[in-house]
């Protein structure tokens, strides 16, 4: 019940051959307790044109003078029907001769077995070779690309012409980091290739840290829950790109399951088994399964093969059976007189057990059907990927018996004396010696060469799923992954526009949550993929410039973040500033008290000769105003940006002018409060010399002058950056340098201002008619109060409104000072001149300083 073909006859060597020529077996019958060899359907064209290339290419060698010329090769090929049991079957029978139950490497036909090509899937090829490997017995794949057939420990005879699979995960790998993807949805076949095949791929692409969204088993034998769960896994998932490794033949189902539920706008990322699949690159499932991408086998032209395809005819031999179905498959028609059954299908497919069985089609075979008329995977000879190798590794079985025909007695590789192995009496680890390190060229200049594990270098061609203008689906090449000076390089051609099935046309776009916006980090979530993150704000004074990053940075010192974190932004600069509602009033309340101050001494001047501006010192008069004026003016120091100047000016003059001011309000009261003692002993006693009023003065400010003189080579004030009171803003201020200097210089203020007090309050009953004494005293108490107050203002308050507290405090008490000195005197000499007289003024108080 193996179907195959056998051509070994005048042959001394014969290669074995398994092909899928079936999609499956058929369910053995329950009632049936005798094993039998199981039945096959679902005849595959793709397959059986795999097979006559290896006709094809054993006849091509044959008639070839330059390889094996004294020698021709048969064939016996067996179909595996796509399911393990068939290739045991078929390798044991190739292997035994059948009837035998040890193996003696000679098959049933008599010829002698070299090896074998095949089998299509990696699980055939690693149940084969199982058994193969056993005896050593050469095996060439052509389609098996599972990962562990390159582990010579347990498939010590395998070699293969198709990469392994670890080359196209990484590619894959590489595909999905081209464009940006994330998070991949993963579909394997129920078997070697699917599950080897992800397991690899998710491996690599974890390695990239990129994320499996979900991982599913496609089921061999229909299972409505296994299905669902896969199509669930699917539709719910946001992961819109999805890796499908399976072979085509376990594809349909859930092609037609994707098809029945509607599921468009995924993105297929196609294994190399099903990329330029025929069965699968149906128009009618172009809305579902265009713009897949995949990697494939480079294609080749072989020549001669069309015409040996198209060679094929039913009537020729009533025995090949294969023939007959391919007919009757083909133009869906009965061959007369035949047992072949036609096109059976006894799956169970999502609608339920479809139990057909067409005994017959209807319509007889004519004979006359015209192979150029169809349209069949057999016959498409531009796809030829797979196919060309299968005809490399007949080629590479063909060289490694002409490298072993060409032995030289005494100069061969085997022991005893360097001997050699002769056609056909070998063995089969001699001929695999030659095999193992066989390289040679194709007829399109391909190089092949097989490396220690038995493998060959991949190279893949990048495919796209296009509709053409016929309608039909294009598998157009958009780039491609090959090997180029000593390491692998993925490209993707420029000129070629790749199709995309979905909504926008656009890249599709496959995360697992969007990217995090500027301003926001990712955020783990516990047990979750790395992809998947939450995005938490950044905070104050962090930002994160771009999307997507791990951490927020810290905003350098001068910064701080922005309302959305995105940017560090200079931090705002505080100051009390000239064009400030609260700086302006204060410039205004400053230049106006410099006014009236100027305003009073215009009167002074005028008035100059009369006795009240006479009396008690008349350039203490001028000196106070002028004093008063600076200290009115040093606020205007205050205000505006401070620099490290304007610093050490603002106290400094601040401390000299009320030094001033004071030092001659000393003056003045000092005289007063000798007028008092002479005019209460009413004997003359000592009274000041004008000389030593000005001493006093002159020591005074010279002190002043001192202390202020230390304090600013010593220990100046500086411009300071506030930077900690609050953190969106520097407060740029005056670090007051030395507190011992700053106090001690307005410590001879305080003092200076005492002594006024003490003086003018002793000799405040001096009986004059402006009250000058009392008038001080009471200039003296708005000073202390005032400047008694500033204290604990000034330490509560913070930022530029500290600086305002002391302006203030400067011009309360210079407006304070200023109304009581000369408020009343200018009173008297504008509007009482007749209080202004000589007698009156002069009468009690002598003028003292004339
Ligand atoms: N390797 C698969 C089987 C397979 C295949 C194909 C089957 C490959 N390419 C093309 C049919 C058509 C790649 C395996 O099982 O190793």
């Amino acid at each position: 019940d193996l179907n195959g073909y056998v051509d070994a006859q005048n042959h001394s060597v014969i290669i074995g051959g398994l092909f899928p020529i079936h999609s499956r077996t058929i369910p053995a019958n329950e009632s049936i307790l005798e094993p039998v060899s199981a039945k096959c359907e679902g005849f595959n064209f793709r397959g059986f044109r795999w097979m006559k290339t290896m006709i094809h290419t054993i006849k091509e060698i044959n008639e070839r003078k330059d390889i094996l010329p004294n020698t021709t090769l048969g064939y016996q090929i067996f179909d595996t029907c796509f399911t393990i049991s068939k290739a045991m079957e078929s390798a044991l029978v190739l292997l035994t001769g059948q009837e035998e139950n040890r193996p003696n490497y000679r098959n049933s036909t008599g010829a002698y077995l070299a090896g074998i090509v095949g089998s299509g899937g990696s699980s055939l090829s690693i149940a084969a070779s199982r058994i193969l490997g056993l005896f050593y017995l050469p095996q060439v794949g052509y389609a098996s690309t599972c990962t562990v057939l390159s582990d010579k420990y347990q498939f010590p005879s395998y070699i293969r012409t198709i990469a392994s699979d670890k080359f196209q995960s990484e590619a894959m790998v590489k595909l999905i980091q081209h464009f940006g993807w994330v998070w991949i949805g993963t579909i394997a076949a129920d078997d070697d290739y699917g599950k080897y095949g992800v397991k690899v791929f998710k491996e690599k692409l974890e390695s990239v840290n990129l994320c499996i969204a979900f991982s599913e088993i496609l089921p061999k034998v229909y299972s409505k829950e296994k299905m669902h769960k896969v199509v669930d896994a699917v539709r719910t998932s946001t992961a819109k790109v999805i890796v499908l490794y399976t072979s085509d033949i376990d594809l349909s189902p859930f092609v037609l399951e994707m098809v029945y539920h509607n599921i468009t706008d995924r993105t297929w990322i196609a294994s190399e088994a099903w990329i330029t699949s025929a069965s699968i690159a149906k128009p009618e499932y172009f809305p579902y399964f265009g713009g897949s991408i995949g990697f494939a086998v480079p294609r080749s032209d072989i020549p001669g093969l069309k015409e040996f395809l198209y060679d094929i005819h039913p009537s020729r031999d009533p025995n090949d059976v294969l023939t007959i179905e391919f007919w009757q498959t083909a133009f869906n028609c009965t061959w007369p007189n035949s047992s072949v059954p036609y096109n059976t299908d006894h799956r169970v497919n999502m609608t339920g057990k479809e139990d057909r069985l067409h005994a017959m089609s209807d319509r007889f075979c004519t004979g006359e059907e015209k192979l150029e008329d169809l349209k069949n995977t057999y016959l498409d000879v531009s796809q030829l990927r797979i196919t060309n190798n299968v005809r490399q590794a007949v080629y590479a079985m063909a060289y490694a018996l002409d490298r072993l025909s060409r032995c030289e007695e005494g100069r061969g590789p085997f022991i005893p004396g360097h001997g050699c192995a002769y056609i056909p009496d070998f063995e089969p680890w001699q001929l695999m010696f030659y095999m193992k390190t066989l390289k040679f060229t194709t007829h399109d200049g391909r190089k092949i060469q097989i490396d220690i594990a038995g493998d060959v270098t991949g190279y893949y061609d990048l495919l796209n799923w296009q509709l053409d203008d016929n309608g039909d689906i294009a598998f157009v090449k958009v780039g491609e992954y090959i090997f180029t000076q000593s390491k692998f390089e993925f490209m993707i051609r420029k000129n070629s526009t790749i199709f995309w099935n979905t909504e926008s046309s656009k890249i599709p776009h496959s995360v697992c949550t969007d990217l995090c916006p500027p301003g926001t980090r990712k955020g783990i979530r516990q047990g979750e993929p790395i992809c998947c993150f939450d995005c938490i704000p950044c905070a104050d004074g962090h930002v994160s410039r771009t999307a997507g990053q791990r951490e927020c940075e810290q905003c350098g010192e001068d910064y701080w973040s922005n309302a959305e974190k995105s940017e560090c932004v200079l931090k705002e600069v505080e100051f009390l500033a000239y064009d400030e509602a609260l700086g302006f009033t204060l410039v205004i309340l400053s230049i106006f008290g410099a006014l009236v101050v100027l305003a009073v001494t215009v009167v002074y001047v005028i008035y100059r000769h009369t006795p009240l501006v006479n009396a008690n010192g008349r350039e203490l008069s001028f000196l106070i105003q002028v004093s008063l004026t600076i200290t009115v003016l040093s606020s205007l120091l205050f205000i505006g940006k401070p620099y490290n100047w304007s610093c050490m000016a603002r106290q400094v003059t601040l401390a000299l002018g009320f030094s001033l001011c004071l030092a001659c309000i000393l003056g003045k009261t000092i005289s007063l409060f000798l007028a008092y003692r002479i005019s209460k002993s009413k004997t003359r006693l000592i009274s000041i010399r004008p000389l030593y009023r000005k001493i006093i003065i002159l020591i005074s400010v010279l002190v002043e002058v001192g202390i202020c003189t230390a304090y600013l080579v010593l220990e100046p004030p500086r411009v300071y950056k506030n930077m900690e009171s609050q953190n969106i803003k520097i407060i740029f201020e005056c670090n007051e340098g030395s507190v011992e200097f700053l106090c001690s210089m307005f410590g001879v203020d305080v003092f200076l201002a005492l002594l006024c007090f003490l003086t003018t309050f002793v000799a405040r009953q001096l009986p004059d008619n402006y009250y000058e004494g009392k008038c001080i005293t009471f200039g003296m108490l708005v000073f202390f109060i005032v400047w008694i107050s500033f204290v604990p203002a000034y330490l509560s308050t913070k930022g530029k409104f500290k600086v305002a507290v002391e302006i203030f405090a400067i011009l309360a008490s210079s407006y304070g000072l200023l109304g009581c000195l000369f408020a009343p005197k200018c009173f008297i000499i504008l509007l009482r001149p007749k209080r202004n007289t000589d007698e009156i003024v002069g009468g009690r108080v002598p003028a003292i300083d004339k």
